[in-house]
């Protein structure tokens, strides 16, 4: 499929292709950012940021949450997708329909058709926060791609391969760009390095990141 470099919404101001089926779509969410803010806003009204424990007993330094149908957690006891939030108890928020209808904008774009999520998780990362290398592999179907979109304060993205050990490529991830991939590329690793201290107009001292997921 020819991607759909030029909707409505998203004019990109460029596309880099980091590997077979995974590709960056500088500044592709920048129009809708400000809607995006307002809405993980809304979201953390009613299922706060919290700073989850991974089952090695290390608390993680990125704060999360989530909406949509299913959210990922972390605990003691491992990784997975539930229905509710473990802190309330109750559903997660509902997922915007902004949320879904820019992840299959950017899926389109970047050649994967009919991308219909049901996870969306939102990290934020204030300064020293990071992400260590990892493989996202708790979804059901590996078919289905992840689009992953930055918003805030711009980082340092690691983006590995098949095989923890292959030694990533870095990629400054900033305000509105937009990560799709999927296919030959969906179990690579990837990570984020620590965010430095910054000033955001939108976001203040913080960068937000939206993952966006078919889990189910
Ligand atoms: C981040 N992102 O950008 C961390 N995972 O804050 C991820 O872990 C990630 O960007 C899967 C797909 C895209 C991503
Ligand atoms: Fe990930």
């Amino acid at each position: 499929m020819t991607p759909d470099l030029f909707d409505q919404n998203s004019a990109v101001a460029a596309v880099l292709a980091l590997a077979d089926g995974a590709v960056v779509l500088r500044r592709f969410a920048l129009g809708r950012a400000e809607a995006l803010v307002r809405h993980i806003e809304t979201v953390q009204s009613q299922a706060a940021f919290r700073q989850m424990k991974t089952p090695g007993g290390y608390t993680m330094s990125a704060a999360m949450t989530n909406c949509g149908r299913l959210g990922w957690v972390t605990d003691r006891t491992g990784y997975r997708y539930q229905s509710t939030d473990p802190q309330s108890g109750e559903p997660w928020p509902a997922m915007p329909a902004l949320f879904s209808r820019l992840a299959g904008d950017a899926a389109c774009a970047a050649g994967f058709d009919e991308f219909a999520p049901d996870a969306c998780l939102i990290n934020r990362y204030r300064p020293g926060a990071r992400m260590s290398l990892h493989q996202d592999k708790n979804e059901r179907d590996f078919g289905q791609p992840i689009v992953s979109v930055s918003l805030g304060l711009p980082v340092v993205f690691q983006f590995g391969g098949l095989r923890r050990n292959d030694r990533p490529q870095r990629v400054l991830l900033e305000h509105g760009d937009v990560v799709v991939w999927g296919g030959p590329s969906r179990l690579r690793y990837h990570g984020v390095l620590a965010l430095k201290p910054g000033q955001h107009p939108l976001t203040g001292e913080c960068r937000f990141n939206l993952t966006l997921r078919r889990a189910d």
